[in-house]
């Protein structure tokens, strides 16, 4: 976790201190020494910021659940292509009653685009915050009030790291992931990638000219989450956008328990 928008604080970290000795000598005093390997040091902080959203979020999740809606935690790094992929969904989706909760640390950029749409959106700024946490978002559910038995979007600041400790109170997380950030992400932040029920590559679009191993980011995903579904599309072009149609239809079906589908009006 962060220090910097102070979501580590109250929280449990581990801090690993390696120090080579250089010295061989037998020690007379009574501290400890590892000189097999480096030696570390490890301090446990406490975890009530974390318990506090958990309860908060469980809050939420009741009240979708009262009002049979599926909420989505959506989480990238900056620039991913989350708005982009609302934006298309919005309009190629428009008997689904969707709600969108936008958050990034300035500008109401992202909630004009959404509102250009024609939708519901309410925008968060989090100041110096890196992720939105379950009373932000509780405040923004009463301010959007969305439609009962709909989708409620919620944008993530775009941060692969915070976002992945803090429950909104959604049913699932979907991380985006675009082919110009590498091959190598679902390694480098597993945290994120172990809390998705869904990944989207994004920006497929651009295969042919970035250096990125489609395959390699999938087996890479699945070491981090071996239960995680994968979806290859392009927010720009539509491709791929019918199994992305398919999952959300599949999640809200189990949401409302019974059968129902989307209709897409796709270009
Ligand atoms: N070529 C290509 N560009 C895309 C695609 N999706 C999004 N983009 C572009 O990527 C840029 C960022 O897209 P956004 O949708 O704003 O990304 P975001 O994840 O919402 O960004 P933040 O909210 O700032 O984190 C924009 O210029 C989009 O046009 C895609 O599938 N292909
Ligand atoms: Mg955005």
């Amino acid at each position: 976790m962060c220090a910097t928008c102070g979501c580590g604080r109250d929280s449990t970290a581990v801090i690993t201190e390696p120090h080579v000795h250089e010295h061989e000598h037998e020690h007379d005093h009574p501290h400890h020494h590892e000189h097999d390997h480096p030696a570390t040091e490890t301090v446990i902080l406490e975890q009530q910021v974390l318990a506090k959203n958990d309860q908060l979020a469980q809050r939420n999740r009741q009240w979708f659940a009262d009002r049979d809606i599926l909420a989505l935690n959506l989480t990238s790094s900056p620039g991913a292509g989350k708005t982009t992929l609302l934006e298309r969904t919005i309009r190629e989706c428009p008997d689904l009653p969707i709600g969108v909760i936008e958050g990034d640390q300035e500008t109401l950029l992202d909630a004009r685009r959404i509102e250009s749409t024609g939708c519901p959106v309410v925008q968060l700024n989090t100041g110096a915050g890196c992720h939105l946490d379950a009373e932000m978002t509780r405040n923004a559910l009463e301010a959007l009030n969305p439609p009962e038995r709909g989708v409620v979007f919620i944008e993530n600041v775009g941060n692969l790291v915070c976002p992945a400790l803090f429950d909104l109170g959604e049913q699932a997380k979907v991380v985006i992931v675009s082919v110009t950030e590498g091959t190598d992400k679902p390694l480098k932040y597993p945290h994120m990638f172990a809390a998705a029920e869904l990944v989207l590559i994004n920006k497929i679009d651009l295969l042919p000219y970035v250096d990125f191993d489609l395959d390699q980011c999938v087996r890479y995903a699945r070491t981090t989450n071996p239960g995680v579904e994968l979806l290859a599309l392009s927010a720009t072009t539509g491709e791929g956008f019918g199994d992305w149609y398919e999952w959300l239809a599949d999640r809200r079906r189990s949401t409302l328990g019974r059968a129902i589908e989307v209709t897409t009006q796709q270009a």
